[in-house]
Parts: structure tokens; sequence; C-alpha cells
């Protein structure tokens, strides 16, 4: 409950500073925000790099990568419509790159609301503050034990009007994207 009514105000103020973030609708209501689509239909599922024999994984997330959700998405997508799925015991190295104008960030979360990643050391330094506009930061995480958690920018406001993806722990298999509606 606190950390929407501290998101409120703040994801109108990052609203209302985009130029590029697709306001043409200067869309800045909630209902706006619920009813935007979680991604472009023609949008192709993020490219995974993963190697079966040192079990790692690598992807990019560019955040605000074009005007879907009003900019709150990741490579297009927003409100967990790209899903990300990673075996358990498999390390990834996570690329987040912030091409919007306002600052965003990736961390791997348990739930909304979160302001620290739930795995230590998985996200972008001082995730509530965010990448500048044009920055990159990568991380890694070894993935736990099987468990669905979400991929967030934590900048307040951002994950709450939809900016997050899902991530899927899985027992076996090898590392996926997809998509979900
Ligand atoms: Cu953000």
């Amino acid at each position: 409950v606190l950390a929407a009514l501290v998101a409120l105000p703040l994801a109108v103020a990052a609203c209302g500073g985009s130029s590029s973030g697709g306001g043409s609708s200067g869309g800045s209501s909630p209902a706006a925000t619920a009813s935007a689509p979680k991604f472009d239909p023609a949008a192709a599922p993020l490219s995974l790099t993963s190697d079966a024999a040192s079990k790692t994984v690598k992807f990019t997330l560019v955040a605000d990568y074009n005007s879907s959700n009003g900019g709150m998405n990741f490579n297009g997508y927003s409100q967990g419509a790209l899903v990300i799925s990673v075996p358990t015991g498999w390390t990834a190295t996570v690329t987040c790159q912030n091409k919007g104008t306002i600052n965003h960030s990736c961390a791997v979360v348990s739930g909304p609301g979160a302001t620290q990643p739930s795995i230590s050391g998985a996200g972008t330094q001082n995730p509530t503050a965010g990448l500048g506009g044009g920055q990159s930061g990568t991380f890694n995480f070894t993935a736990p034990s099987p468990v669905i958690e979400r991929i967030s920018c934590l900048v307040p406001g951002h994950e709450a009007a939809g900016m997050w993806i899902t991530l899927r722990i899985v027992a076996s298999g090898n590392p996926a994207a997809s998509v979900t509606t």
C-alpha cells in the first residue's frame, strides 16, 4: 500500500518529463495504464545466448525500448508479458540498457513493491535511483530453487505502471524466452 501511494505521483511526474514516451494521449491516468497493451504483437521474443556445458545464459533487457506502455517496458514488453525461464543452478548474466531519457533499472524481485533484489546482487546498482538515459549496467545471478519471480524496474512508480517481466526459475531444461498474453 505504501509503495502504491508513493508511486503514483512520481509516475505522473515521469510521464510529464518524457520527450519520447508515446505520450500523445497524455495518458498518465491509471485507466490508460491498465488498458495499455502488454506488447506489440509483431515483436519477437527476446533472444538468449546460452551454453549448457557451463550452465550460463546471457540476455539484454532494453528499458524504454519503444513507446509501448508509455515507455514503461523492457524490449517492448510490460506487465509480465515476456517470460524468461532459467533453470536452477544456471548463472545468468543480464545486461540492462536504458534506451530512454528518464532513469530506469533492472532487478530480480519476488513481487510488486520491492525496493531491493530478492537474490543478492541481482540488479543494477542503486535500482531505486536507476540508470540514467543511455546508460547500461550488467549483473549476474545463479538461479536458486524453482520459483516465479519478476525482473522489474525499481525506480518508484515504474513497476506499478507495468514495467516488469516474468522470470521463471525452473527445475530443469534449457533457458528460454516466450511471450504470454
Ligand atoms: Cu523504469
